[in-house]
């Protein structure tokens, strides 16, 4: 895409730099630097007073869910000295700031003028504090009451030619009481396009483990850490991304469990961690986490498991019944003997290279863990986001079928979840392929038919969008312009729509680029308090192991024209469906245990929901894979034979990962700098392999252009400073959301439609060089 439609506002970052510093890598991930970052970030927003209530309550039982990442809570006790981390307090720290922005605020801001500032800058910006609209043709928003806010959204729903037109959008942070109600309203109205963030992030790891043990979630708990051999960590950056998970492993560590990292980078926290609950830990005294690292190549992971499960039946041959639990394999598996044929016919030579790890190193880990009988296995996105994603997780399950290790204590599945309830959100029924068990549910206890055809993922809402198919998108959360692939195309679906909605808490780039009216709806937060009818409301959130917990925010809202999410769904049904709807929307949000009480009625496992989740901790959902039973179509734990796809790079062609810093969430930047990379006050990086910095003639700091020509088209991210790093050859990685413009709309996971952001073939020249002719044959 050489050329830039005329946008109103600018979909991208500007293209220029801070005051960059490079520093030694920060290798002790937590520790009293932690601490010190967490209270100048709960400082910079809020007083004192404010602060200390907010991180009291954060993650107690009589407190809210941290609106960070979704690692579990202990089960049987909470530390009175903080049960959170450093990312947990910035989160807080985001959310329940005091700044607010008024509509004096967008009366003196434009589209133009707030496009021009960086994501940092915009987020810094405040909590919105009333419903704002943008007119059609108008560049500034004006504040509008809210039952003219819905008066809007319903008379454009209502003008559609069919309900698949709109599109309801969500993200993992919405609680279960308004996703199950969301979901409720979007069906009643009449369709299924309800994409979600787990589209772009753990959707491989729910269709790989619904084909291969039959349930799309995780199968361990907490508890299980203490009581394994290994523990495998792929694809995933604790450290930054689920800190507290830390404990968890050092903990482990301590019991003699051997942790594995597979990461083309060497992530802090996974070679030394210092626990800021301990004493030694806030000197910064750390402990090395991982006993071996493995530095695969990106996507990488599936010829480098291939090549262990190889040598694990290759060691059993030798010793039957020492290495593989043959009775589960024979009782409990189906399609061993077609794998075990695979992988004979696999040369382990070619696997070492294909992953890029030395033969020498995947020898030694097999001799560690052969003996092993309780394995877990985690991972995150370096795992999820590849074209051949599915088939990778695939790949991990088979080395714990092998073990026999799952469906028993201290063994088993770990996709740690991103959003802290975003695991809860699939489960209330947010999804645009639904259960027919579902569907049938609503139509019984509703007196409604729902949609039965599936409805739009993200992708596919995306080209909807684009192609003139949808009309209305509605996000309750999110920034869907900024997490999504392709940032122009996308920002050319939107700005087709007739109406875009977005339900925030902060002002977003979402915001700015827009269908040909806007409306920006303000909620309360996790952090906030919720009356309803005078009395105090809780909500409840799934974590990432499947515990349903309890969330009561604690401050005062910054506003009082802030509502609940949901309220705002409620109030929504009410202004769009006909009076006929028999659903009591005007009840619901007026007192929560009443939406929880239909959340049992139509979702399994949640039989005295308003009991069970009032007890200290919640409760656990039901799960298959834990209990050691299997409903696949198989009835049994399927083995599954894929074959090795590496991607062919040309050789001026490099493979770039879009990654996290340590000073973001998603797309919400809490700070500028990335200590644990040794990068600060600055986010347009590129890591680079000292080889490929020589063969391209560049050096440290130089600036450079990022190009990818997938499907015939140009997509480029100006001007970016190249840091020598630890990366293998040919892999490079940035941040996101500043590089999703390189990422093709086309390019996704096969089965999950994930885009691949952690595959993204780029060029990389000098700024400034004269631009490549386009391609002409699409890849
Ligand atoms: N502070 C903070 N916490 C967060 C988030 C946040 O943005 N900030 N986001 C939340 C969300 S929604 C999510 S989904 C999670 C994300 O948590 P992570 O998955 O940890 O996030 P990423 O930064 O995308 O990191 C991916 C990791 O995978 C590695 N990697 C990339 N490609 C490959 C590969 O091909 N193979 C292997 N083996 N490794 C690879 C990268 O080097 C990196 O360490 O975190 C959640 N928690
Ligand atoms: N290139 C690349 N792209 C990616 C990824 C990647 O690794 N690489 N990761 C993907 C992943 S894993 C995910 S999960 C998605 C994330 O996609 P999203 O979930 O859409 O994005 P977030 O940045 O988490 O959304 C932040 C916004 O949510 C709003 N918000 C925050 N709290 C609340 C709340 O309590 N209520 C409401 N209503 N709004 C709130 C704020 O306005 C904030 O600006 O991004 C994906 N995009
Ligand atoms: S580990 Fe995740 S959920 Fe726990 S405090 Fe940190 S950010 Fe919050
Ligand atoms: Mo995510």
């Amino acid at each position: 895409m050489s050329k830039k439609p005329p946008y109103k506002a600018d979909p991208e970052n500007p293209e220029t730099f801070r005051d960059i510093k490079i520093s030694p890598v920060d290798k002790t991930a937590a520790g009293g630097k932690a601490v010190a970052v967490s209270v100048s970030h709960i400082l910079e927003e809020m007083n004192v007073s404010r602060g200390f209530i907010a991180l009291q309550k954060l993650n107690q039982v009589d407190g809210y869910d941290c609106p960070g990442c979704a690692w579990p809570d202990p089960d049987d006790h909470r530390s009175s000295l903080g049960e959170y981390c450093e990312n947990g307090a910035k989160a807080v720290a985001e959310e329940a700031t005091t700044k607010t922005l008024r509509p004096d605020f967008f009366a003196s801001h434009s589209l133009e003028e707030m496009s021009s500032w960086d994501d940092y800058d915009i987020g810094k910006k405040g909590r919105i504090a009333q419903p704002m609209y943008l007119p059609k043709g108008a560049m500034h928003y004006q504040p509008l009451s809210w039952d003219d806010a819905f008066l809007k959204v319903a008379t454009h729903l209502k003008a559609l030619t069919t309900p698949d037109e709109a599109i309801f959008y969500t993200s993992g942070r919405t609680s279960n009481e308004a996703a199950f109600l969301y979901q409720l309203f979007a069906r009643a109205y009449g369709t299924n396009n309800m994409p979600d963030c787990s589209n772009m992030c753990h959707e491989s790891s729910g269709v790989a483990l619904g084909e291969s043990l039959g349930i799309g979630k995780g199968s361990v708990k907490l508890e299980d850490f203490y009581n394994t051999e290994v523990i495998f960590i792929l694809g995933q950056n604790p450290g930054t991304n689920h800190p507290r998970m830390l404990s968890a492993l050092k903990k482990a560590q301590k019991n003699g469990t051997y942790i594995v990292s597979v990461n083309p980078l060497p992530e802090t926290g996974l070679s030394e961690f210092a626990d800021p609950q301990t004493v030694s830990g806030m000197l910064g005294i750390g402990a090395t986490i991982s006993n071996m690292h493995l530095p695969v190549k990106i996507n990488g992971d599936m010829p480098l498991l291939q090549a262990i499960n190889k040598l694990l039946i290759a060691e059993d041959k030798k010793n039957p019944g020492a290495v593989l639990d043959h009775d589960f394999i024979e009782k409990e598996c189906h399609g061993y003997k077609e794998y075990a044929k695979h992988l004979s016919n696999q040369n382990l030579e070619d696997l070492a290279k294909e992953c890029g790890i030395e033969l020498a190193q995947i020898y030694e880990l097999v001799d560690r863990i052969k003996h092993s009988k309780k394995i877990i296995t985690c991972w995150a996105m370096g795992l999820t986001q590849h074209k051949n994603s599915v088939d990778t997780i695939k790949e991990i399950v088979n080395l714990l079928l092998l073990k026999g290790s799952i469906g028993k204590p201290g063994a088993g599945t770990c996709p740690v979840r991103g959003h802290s309830n975003v695991q809860g959100d699939r489960t209330m029924g947010i999804y645009e392929k639904p259960w027919d068990w579902l569907l049938e549910n609503l139509e019984k206890n509703f007196n409604f038919t729902p949609p039965k055809e599936y409805g739009y993922d993200v992708v596919d809402a995306i080209e909807a969008m684009h192609k003139g198919d949808a009309k209305v998108f509605f996000g309750l959360g999110g920034n869907f312009l900024s997490a999504t692939p392709d940032t122009h195309f996308t920002a050319e679906a939107l700005q087709k729509c007739d109406l875009t909605v977005h339900v925030s808490t902060k002002l977003n780039r979402s915001h700015l680029i827009t269908g040909k009216e806007a409306l920006i709806l303000p909620v309360l937060g996790r952090s906030d308090k919720d009356i309803q009818a005078g009395e105090a409301q809780f909500v409840t959130c799934e974590n990432s192991m499947g515990v349903i917990q309890k969330s009561q925010g604690v401050l005062d809202p910054i506003s009082d024209d802030l509502i609940s999410e949901p309220e705002l769904v409620c109030r929504l049904a009410m202004a769009v469906l006909d009076e006929n709807s028999k659903l009591p929307w005007h009840s619901f949000y007026k007192n929560y245990d009443t939406i929880r009480d239909v959340i049992e009625q139509n979702i399994p496992g949640f039989k005295d929901y308003n009991k069970r989740v009032r007890d200290f901790g919640g409760f656990y959902l039901p799960n298959s894979a834990r209990e050691g039973t299997f409903p696949t179509e198989t009835s049994k734990a399927n083995f599954t034979v894929s074959e090795t796809t590496s991607i062919q790079l040309k050789e001026n062609e490099l493979l770039m990962m879009t990654i996290r810093s340590h000073d973001q969430y998603n797309t919400t930047i809490y700070g500028l700098n990335d200590r644990y990379r040794g990068i600060r006050n600055e986010r347009r990086v590129i890591l680079m392999n000292i080889k490929d910095m020589q063969e391209r003639n560049l050096n440290q700091l130089d600036v450079v252009d990022l190009y990818n020509f997938s499907d015939g088209k140009e997509r480029v991210a100006k001007k970016f400073l190249v840091i020598e790093y630890a990366i293998p050859e040919q892999c490079v990685a940035t941040y996101f959301p500043e590089t999703n413009v390189l990422v093709p709309i086309k390019s996704v996971a096969k089965k999950s439609n994930t885009p691949t952001s952690k595959s993204v073939v780029i060029e990389v020249k000098k700024h400034g060089v004269k631009e490549k002719p386009l391609e002409k044959e699409p890849i």
